[in-house]
């Protein structure tokens, strides 16, 4: 037995270079470190305090390499299972030793998952506009990049600020206001509009470039069974959380209904919020990802589970998920036998000088780089530039004033 790496310091660091992000630094006494992402956008200092208070104390003179043990320790020993504050928070830990495990042996992480399965990661990215016509300019500069995939978002007459469309078009932020910022939201209106756009796309672009489009838990299950029979003539790469998963069988009145691909999970925890959606085959892309679903150790059990009913990963990859979460899941991306495709919203320069990275962006694809560990780190001189600033995400009425699913 090599000896053990004893987990010497752990600490939380907060930064807000434009949005807020949480990492967590765990020191080894041989001089090895490693970093995770624990970042919940909107609720971040819930994790700070998860981690600070609950975790940290009980991971002191642990031996590093004990990454199972570790995430089983967390997991059961919390009693209270599951839920995004928990699981980031063990995410974040999960991540930080994969990573000194890997610097330690000398390999990138996805050596020790089993080694590369493809040469890069299919990513998409984002186009949005106010109009059909702006959306259509938008995706013609993704294609123009090299992305081969694109997910489109448009505006919605009547409907102000709707999910996915935004000012900046390079960086797309929705944490905006101190308190929620309201939205408003028109289903009928919106159940127009989305097949103008992609019938707009595939007129333009033809068939060859990959369309995608996220729903943002928007509708009824039925309603998502109208909504993807109209799209089904312009072959959708996926349709996104066409409805909250809260209960999975929903899921399985959209499947009956259309062929269009049904994609979701940004928002799960475990496997157990996808097991239903899996076992009746209502999904084929599952977007848990490394950061909301306890770490690679659990992720990587998920989309095994996954794969016995050939169901590809898609992992969430907006803005909110630092830098170290994107390394971690192009390693991922890189094993994982039943990948589909990865979501890639770039990050700000800014964002990029606190978290220095190995993975680089080439013909549509993402690589992870060679660098020992997930290759991604945090400047904590330029962190501290940026002090945290709170911020929640919107919420959605409808247009007479009900709560609605943002
Ligand atoms: O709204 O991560 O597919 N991507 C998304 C994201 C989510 C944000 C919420 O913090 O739905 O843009
Ligand atoms: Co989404």
């Amino acid at each position: 037995m090599p000896p053990p790496l004893r987990i010497r310091s752990a600490r939380v660091i907060v930064t807000s270079p434009g949005r807020n992000f949480v990492t967590l630094k765990i020191e080894t006494d041989q001089g090895v470190y490693g970093v995770g992402d624990g970042t919940l956008n909107g609720r971040e200092t819930a994790v700070v305090a998860y981690l600070e208070g609950h975790v940290i104390p009980a991971l002191i003179g642990r031996d590093a390499r004990s990454i199972e043990d570790i995430w089983q320790y967390l997991y059961r020993g919390a009693y209270w299972r599951r839920g995004p504050v928990t699981m980031r928070a063990i995410a974040a830990v999960d991540m930080a030793l994969w990573d000194i495990k890997a610097k330690a042996l000398g390999v990138p992480l996805y050596d020790l998952l089993g080694g590369p399965s493809r040469d890069g990661v299919l990513v998409y990215g984002h186009a949005n506009g106010a109009d059909v016509e702006e959306t259509a300019d938008e995706v013609a500069r993704y294609l123009e990049a090299g992305y081969k995939a694109v997910r489109a978002q448009t505006g919605v007459p009547g409907v102000a600020k709707p999910y996915g469309v935004s000012r900046d078009k390079d960086f797309y932020e929705p944490a905006e206001g101190e308190l929620p910022v309201e939205t408003i939201w028109s289903t009928p209106a919106y159940l127009r509009q989305a097949p103008k756009l992609f019938e707009a796309l595939r007129l333009r672009f033809g068939d060859e470039p990959e369309l995608l489009h996220d729903v943002h838990h928007r509708l009824t299950p039925n309603e998502a069974a109208q909504l993807g029979k109209s799209l089904e003539p312009y072959r959708l790469f996926w349709m996104e959380d066409p409805t909250p998963a809260e209960n999975q069988e929903g899921f399985a009145h959209i499947r009956r209904h259309t062929t269009t691909p049904i994609a979701v999970g940004e928002v799960f925890n475990s496997l157990w919020d996808a097991k239903e959606l899996i076992q009746s085959q209502s999904i084929d892309y599952l977007r848990a990802t490394v950061l909301g679903c306890g770490g690679i150790t659990h992720l990587r059990r998920i989309a095994d589970f996954a794969a016995i009913w050939q169901v590809r990963t898609g992992c969430h990859g907006a803005t909110d998920l630092s830098p170290i979460t994107t390394a971690c899941a192009l390693h991922f991306d890189t094993w994982v036998p039943n990948f589909g495709i990865q979501e890639y919203m770039r990050h700000t320069a800014a964002t990029d000088a606190v978290f220095p990275h190995a993975y680089s962006f080439a013909d549509g694809r993402l690589h992870p780089g060679d660098a020992p560990g997930h290759g991604a780190d945090i400047d904590e001189a330029e962190a501290a530039k940026h002090p945290y600033v709170p911020r929640q995400l919107p919420v959605a009425r409808l247009t007479d004033g009900t709560m609605w699913n943002w």
